[in-house]
């Protein structure tokens, strides 16, 4: 296959590898965390910045939903955790002179790395019908003009109103009110993208779409077993809880077609000891085949069903439903199939069983790996099954543990943004407020796409995130955007979704997390929700990046009264003033925020209740906890073709992009890279080395193609390979989702390589 990098990227993308590491953290993440730091805010603001994440008066970190623990060191954050600080608190400027002198079609076929680079965004933006570059506009003009584009829709339908998981409580309420008071539930959001699929295996499963787990659970666990996440590089400080518990005497078995680096041994740099010679984490490693974890949790289900006093029989049948039916299905289960979809050797998995029967509490955390696959939703079910057959959940020490990916993507999840919200979610907004909430459902991001490529929805809005590279089938997507009427997009960095518009577009800047954000009534803080369900506050300090930005909640209350005047039953005007008014509301609205105000000024905040964790009941349909039969699946692979997983470097958050190496995995300097194993390579013939373009094959028979990819011959699973996102996503078919939850199965892509053709 070819062995010269074609010419595909504007960026110097050439990367370089040597082996990959076994263990996290420690000195080298120090440095290299100081050094992007410094480039983006210089000495003195990084020390001053990085000593305020996570404490009790400071900011919510803006990297990953991972909780704090009541000790807090001076330096509570992590190497990416900084990282995500300094993107933001940048002394970098995106200003009207920058905009003059790039037009946009210049400005798409710059990388999301060199746009991200440029800087925070200072004035709100145009982009006029037919104009070829955006130029400055006032906040009043920029909300005339959505005003005038949703007052043009035929229904309110035809907005959808998109939210990424940065946006605080306070703005994620006051958004989902404003789309409900215009008349519409179009609320996709990048929870669709992530972790849909456990919200709905867990409504369905145990009656909350939320994680059982606290932070001291961790700590108390006998067995973790952790599946499909990458802490090391996705959530840092959970390391910290894993350490503690090993040191308590956890056992931790990780599951994963990769051997991250995290996993396999932690230096903590918060102790002299760990700085140097660090803890081994993993005591199993299951080296699973994508896919496959599904059959691997009903195995394991039959053997403990077999073995004699292993079932929890007072749990099961004083709290549980259903029980028969699934035991059947997982007696019926076979070993050779389990051991064709798992990779595993049967020695493998009976070594896990034994560590699963010797555990008296156990959790199971998990992230994308599970969530991103067709039979996302079953395989997390499974997971409930396991748990649930030893008394796994409602327990110290014990639960499900859904690792949530952006820092309040939970938290606005509990504040409305659904675009299925529940009846009495409704109920309570119509009696606090006095207006008739829409019943209909929604679009999630999915269909979102699917209307606006029909032109069924016309004006496409964001809070926060980058929907163009963050979403499946880019060219589709990119497609869908160009026919919209009007594209808006509330944010703090450029990115891709700016560069491909709707017919008119805006770009409003707004502020960070860091910032200080001061309103009518004086200095506001916003309060965000952790992945264990902690609320608690958040307060920026730093002098805003200009002072042309608007808060969220300003922009938002601002864009209501002007869209929906005088027949608006909300207090915009107020909200804008005081967000204790908002917290106010939400605690007569929102079920665990009573005294909102006054619990979240406790340092630390407040937990919001759970009740199968708090006490053992089960809100589900049967009004116990549901176990569940569905038949095992797993992907099945065509000759000569690999299941290509699209997942994250060390270097990057979603789709902002820090840097081009990724450490751990022994990658510099470059990101178009294809991790295969050295045997399915050869049987291939695609040397280390070599470029090759990733083609995938979808039964829609649309060839999608990601062109020059070095081949990294890597020790994945047997017919497995991995490739970063959001470069891949282009191969990622709209219509591959998961059954049930609608998440683009972006873990389980069919391709083929193709030699590139070099230039
Ligand atoms: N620094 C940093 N932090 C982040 C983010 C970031 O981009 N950068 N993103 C945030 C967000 S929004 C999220 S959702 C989380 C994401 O956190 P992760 O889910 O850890 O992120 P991914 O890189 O997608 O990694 C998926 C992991 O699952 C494994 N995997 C893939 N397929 C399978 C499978 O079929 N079975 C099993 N068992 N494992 C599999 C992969 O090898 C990889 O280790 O991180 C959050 N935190
Ligand atoms: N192929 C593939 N696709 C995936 C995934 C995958 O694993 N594989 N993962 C999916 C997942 S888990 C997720 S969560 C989504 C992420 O999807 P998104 O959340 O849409 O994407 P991000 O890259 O996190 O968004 C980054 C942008 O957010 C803006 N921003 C940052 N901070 C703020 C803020 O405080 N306020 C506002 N208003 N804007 C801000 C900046 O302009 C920045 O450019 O991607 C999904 N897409
Ligand atoms: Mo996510």
């Amino acid at each position: 296959m070819a062995s010269k990098p074609p010419k595909v990227d504007p960026v110097q993308d050439s990367p370089q590898v040597t082996a990959p590491k076994h263990a996290a953290a420690g000195l080298p993440a120090i440095g290299h965390t100081l050094r992007i730091a410094q480039q983006q805010m210089g000495v003195r603001r990084t020390a001053l910045t990085l000593l305020r994440v996570n404490q009790k008066d400071g900011f919510d970190c803006p990297g990953c939903a991972w909780p704090e623990p009541d000790h807090r060191h001076k330096a509570e954050f992590c190497e990416n955790g900084a990282k995500a600080v300094a993107e933001e608190a940048t002394l970098r400027r995106v200003t009207p002179e920058f905009f003059a002198a790039h037009p946009v079609a210049d400005l798409a076929t710059r990388s999301g790395y060199w746009l991200g680079q440029q800087g925070r965004l200072t004035h709100p933006m145009y982009l006029p019908e037919g104009g070829d570059r955006y130029e400055p506009v006032d906040w009043e003009r920029a909300f005339d003009i959505i005003a005038e584009e949703i007052a043009a829709l035929g229904s309110p339908d035809e907005a959808v109103f998109y939210t990424s998981g940065r946006t605080s409580n306070e703005a994620a309420f006051l958004y989902q009110l404003f789309a409900r008071e215009l008349g519409t539930n179009n609320l996709p959001d990048c929870s669709n993208m992530c972790h849909e699929s456990s919200g709905s295996a867990l409504s369905e499963t145990i009656g909350i779409g939320k994680g059982s787990v606290l932070l001291e659970d961790l700590h108390k666990a006998d067995l973790i077993i952790v599946a499909g996440q990458n802490p090391g590089t996705n959530h840092p400080r959970m390391l910290s809880a894993l350490e503690k518990a090993k040191a308590n005497g956890a056992r931790i078995i990780s599951v994963n077609p990769l051997p991250e680096a995290g996993l396999e041994r932690f230096k903590n740099p918060q102790t002299p000891h760990g700085m140097f010679k660090g803890a081994a984490l993993t005591d199993l490693f299951l080296q699973i085949r994508i896919g496959g974890d599904q059959a691997l949790f009903r195995l394991l289900n039959k053997l403990v069903l077999e073995t004699e006093g292993a079932v929890d029989e007072e749990f099961v049948r004083d709290h549980t439903h259903g029980f028969e039916e699934f035991a059947e299905a997982a007696r019926a289960v076979d070993w050779d199939e389990t051991l064709t979809a798992t990779g595993l050797t049967r020695a493998e998995i009976e070594q896990a069983l034994r560590m699963v029967l010797a555990s008296e509490r156990t959790i199971v955390c998990w992230a994308m790996g599970l969530t991103q696959h067709k039979h996302a939703v079953a395989t997390i079910r499974e997971v409930v099954n396991f748990l649930l057959l030893r008394g796994n959940i409602g327990r110290p020490g014990a639960g499900v543990c859904p690792v949530r990916g952006h820092s309040n993507v939970q938290g606005d999840r509990t504040m409305g943004i659904f675009e299925r919200p529940a009846p009495a979610f409704l109920e309570a907004l119509e009696k606090e407020f006095g207006f008739v909430p829409p019943r209909e459902h929604g679009y999630d991001v999915v269909r979102a796409i699917r209307a606006l490529r029909d032109g069924e929805a016309k004006v496409f809005f964001a809070m926060g995130g980058n929907f163009v590279s963050a979403s499946p089938d880019t060219e589709v997507t990119e497609a869908a955007m160009r026919r919209a009427r009007l594209t808006v997009h509330v944010s703090t960095k450029l990115n891709r979704s700016h560069t491909v518009t709707g017919a008119r577009a805006l770009i409003l800047p707004t502020l960070g997390r860091t910032e200080r954000d001061v309103q009518g009534s004086g200095e506001q803080f916003v309060t965000v929700e952790d992945s264990m369900g902690i609320v608690h506050a958040s307060r920026g300090r730093l002098e805003p990046a200009s002072r042309h930005l608007l808060s969220e909640p300003a922009i938002v209350c601002r864009l209501a009264r002007r869209v929906l005047g005088d027949g608006t039953k909300v207090p915009w005007e107020e909200f804008e003033q005081d967000y204790a008014s908002i917290r106010d509301r939400i605690a007569r609205v929102i079920p665990g925020f009573e005294d909102f105000n006054t619990r979240v000024a406790r340092p630390g905040g407040f937990a919001l209740p759970h009740a199968p964790r708090d006490e053992r009941r089960f809100p589900t349909a049967t009004g116990k906890a549901n176990f569940t039969a569905a038949p095992v699946e797993y992907p099945r692979l065509p000759e000569g073709r690999l299941l290509l997983q699209t997942l994250r470097s060390h270097d990057q958050y979603n789709t902002t992009i820090y840097g081009l190496d990724d450490r751990y995995r022994g990658i510099a300097n470059g990101r178009r890279v294809v991790l295969v194993n050295p045997e399915d390579a050869r049987a291939l013939g695609a040397a280390d080395g070599s470029y090759v373009d990733l083609v995938s094959e979808w039964k829609d028979g649309v060839e999608r193609r990601a062109p020059g990819f070095r081949v990294v011959h890597y020790p994945t699973a047997r017919g497995c390979a991995a490739a970063y996102y959001p470069e891949t996503n282009v191969l990622v078919p709209l219509d591959a989702t998961a059954d049930t939850s609608n998440t683009p199965a972006s873990k389980s892509v069919v391709v083929r390589l193709e030699q590139s053709a070099t230039d």
